[in-house]
């Protein structure tokens, strides 16, 4: 116990540095930061194994801020135990170009392993970091792996769905390496949870499987009790309900909703600080002795990691072929034979559904690379998602590679994510595209944070037929296209099936959103000339007349739909050139010269797509022809709303001809 005194300074550091920073930004949350300073502090000092030369030393603990708002908290902590973190970053706190964003995000500020902010996310990204720190243990050893996780998450977060998803699954799978302090302050952004949250958290956590603990946030001697059982409890995920008050230590305004989210206000930060007996300047004041004791703490974690190097080093000369994995594991080597086999067609012959198709790839996918892991929110018979040659995760089983999300959509595209950010998996999720608004939040902190998250959506478009409109995409497409950073593949039979997935594994700093039918496909007929390499530039020329009169593009189901009408209309001498476009982003991104010889910037355009039309006028500007759906699908068999919806060749060639006629005019 004898560190308590010196925790508690160093508590008083952390708090009146996360007010500070707050003043100076004149923007941000002190609140939470205040509150709690304590027991973050405790649990930094004496319980995270971390070494700030290191930050991704891979067997440090995990620490998830979900509580992202409070990033003053985590940006103290970081400075303060030597990460790459200044105090004049501190003192930079929400500017333009510092390390000390508004929320914490991954890849801007060592140590930061998750981009928090949206509430709950973090606490989903933390079951996926403690699932990978599972997988590794299984892989290679408990003894190298043996890393926890821990997390601070708020009242907001576990109001959050996406929370009583993901501590759902975690509770199921027995994730006892993961330790969540709950801030139970009862304050939230607008007022007393008394207001609209008055479960029994504790209550609710232990249903789903989770070791239960509450003490009171100024106890540190109970909070590290309460943390050395979570350790103690290795079979269950651990949440300790930590009694704080919002702004501890400021007098008019803790245990208010006032401190949750804007400056203390110089004159009561300075009441603040003079009741820590703390000098009111300068500003980001942090004692030599509370320095002296960090680096205590930092040299204990450096040693720590020494002593873990050594141990891998013998096991490395011991285990070389596991050692060899685990090199390709860390550099994320991708093998040429699998692109070779990816880049063949994966043997699309007769007519075949893209989603059975993205099946074969899967299985191949598995076979070369042993980090492919994933699985869907209970659609594997659908989605085609199942890894043939592996087992399932389950509760002390984490030698397999399905992972069954259950029915938790939004949970199951934050745990793909954890997993992402540790950059040793290619990880997936599925689920019908139609649900894919249900993760859509994870799907753009994937983005965002440059994660390498798959997305595996299918049945694509009203050609689902009987279940009707509830269940026919029609908007996602293009409002996946709208998410900056994700690439969104819609292959069109298995040549374009397996390039997309190798351009997705190539993507390592880009989420892919993939996207395929129910319905079955035919496999296109290409020129003898054609190489796969031409569909990982997103969209080339699969068809071209001598003189073509205009464009069209098509992508996914309907390259065949162009296919079938171009026929019609040539036997009336209408010339014209068919791209398919499995992704329109990659295309977008190749040279302007690349892109005109394929899309012609003279001949007039039409595209094809069972979505909605907004956002294909970039390619058909004022005077092409936007062929989609924009309105709700309808239930009755697929042929049927083909008919109806104007997706048969005879209907699309009636449509190009009118509008042909319109452009004559
Ligand atoms: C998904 C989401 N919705 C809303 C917000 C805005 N917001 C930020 S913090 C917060 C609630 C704060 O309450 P709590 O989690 O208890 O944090 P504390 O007040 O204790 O700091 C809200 C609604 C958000 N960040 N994310």
């Amino acid at each position: 116990m004898s560190d308590l005194p010196a925790i508690e300074e160093l508590a008083k550091t952390v708090s009146m540095l996360s007010a500070d920073a707050v003043q100076r930004a004149n923007s941000g949350h002190p609140g939470l930061p205040m509150g709690a300073a304590g027991y973050a502090s405790l649990l930094w000092a004496q319980f995270l194994r971390f070494n700030p030369q290191e930050p991704r030393w891979l067997n440090r603990d995990r620490f998830v801020l979900s509580a992202g708002h409070g990033s003053a908290l985590l940006y103290s902590l970081l400075h303060l135990f030597g990460y790459e973190l200044s105090l004049e970053e501190l003192q930079s706190f929400r500017q333009w170009g510092s390390s000390t964003p508004g929320h914490p995000e991954f890849g801007v500020t060592a140590g930061v392993e998750c981009t928090t902010g949206p509430l709950g996310q973090g606490v989903a990204n933390g079951v996926g970091l403690a699932l990978s720190g599972k997988l590794l243990a299984a892989e290679y050893g408990s003894a190298l792996f043996d890393y926890r996780v821990y997390g601070i998450v708020s009242d907001g977060d576990l109001m959050e769905g996406i929370a009583s998803e993901a501590c759902s699954l975690a509770g199921h799978l027995g994730l006892g390496n993961l330790i969540y302090l709950y801030d139970d302050n009862k304050i939230s952004l607008a007022g007393s949870t008394d207001v609209c949250f008055t479960e029994s958290v504790q209550q609710r956590m232990e249903s789903y499987g989770w070791h239960v603990q509450s003490v009171d946030a100024q106890d540190l001697a109970g909070v590290k009790r309460a943390i050395e059982n979570a350790i103690e409890e290795t079979a269950k995920p651990s949440i300790i309900a930590v009694r704080s008050i919002i702004g501890y230590g400021s007098p008019n305004k803790a245990n208010t909703y006032g401190v949750h989210g804007s400056p203390l206000g110089d004159a009561e930060l300075s009441l603040t600080k003079k009741g820590f007996e703390w000098p009111s300047s300068p500003a980001f004041y942090v004692p030599k002795e509370v320095s002296n004791f960090c680096k205590e703490v930092i040299s204990r974690g450096v040693a720590e990691h020494s002593r873990w190097s050594t141990k891998y080093a013998e096991w490395r000369d011991s285990h070389p072929s596991l050692a060899g994995r685990l090199d390709a594991q860390v550099e994320r080597r991708l093998p040429e034979a699998l692109r070779d086999e990816l880049l063949g067609g994966l043997g699309h012959t007769k007519d075949e559904a893209t989603r059975s198709l993205s099946g074969k790839a899967i299985q191949i996918m598995a076979k070369h690379l042993s980090q492919f892991i994933g699985g869907s929110a209970d659609l594997e018979p659908s989605t085609k998602t199942l890894i043939k040659d592996t087992t399932e995760i389950q509760k002390g089983e984490f030698a397999g590679r399905n992972i069954r999300f259950g029915v938790r959509e939004h949970a199951m595209g934050a745990v793909v994510n954890g997993l992402a950010y540790e950059r040793l998996w290619y990880p997936f999720g599925s689920t019908f595209l139609v649900f894919s608004d249900y993760l859509r939040p994870a799907i753009r902190i994937a983005a965002l944070s440059h994660l390498q998250s798959l997305f595996i959506f299918t049945h694509d478009s009203f050609w689902v037929g009987e279940d009707g409109p509830t269940h026919e995409p029609i908007e996602q497409l293009q409002s996946l296209r709208l998410i900056p950073n994700l690439y969104t593949f819609r292959p069109a039979d298995g040549l374009e099936v397996g390039a997309c997935y190798w351009a997705a594994l190539e993507s390592r700093d880009q989420p892919s959103a993939l996207i395929f039918t129910r319905q079955d496909l035919p496999a296109l007929v290409r020129s003898e000339s054609f190489s796969a390499e031409e569909v990982l530039r997103g969209g080339y020329v699969l068809e071209s007349d001598p003189a073509p009169q205009f464009v069209i593009i098509a992508t996914g189901s309907e390259v065949a739909l162009a296919v079938d009408a171009a026929k019609i209309l040539r036997k009336s001498g209408i010339q014209l050139q068919i791209v398919s476009m499995p992704c329109v982003e990659l295309f977008l991104e190749q040279p302007i010269s690349e892109r005109n010889a394929v899309v012609p910037p003279k001949l007039p355009v039409v595209t094809i797509e069972a979505g909605r039309t907004l956002g294909w006028e970039r390619f058909t500007g004022r005077d092409g022809l936007a062929i989609g759906i924009d309105h709700y699908g309808a239930s009755a068999p697929g042929e049927v709303l083909a008919e109806k919806f104007g997706f048969t060749p005879e209907l699309v060639v009636e449509k190009i001809t009118t509008w042909l006629n319109t452009l004559r005019k």
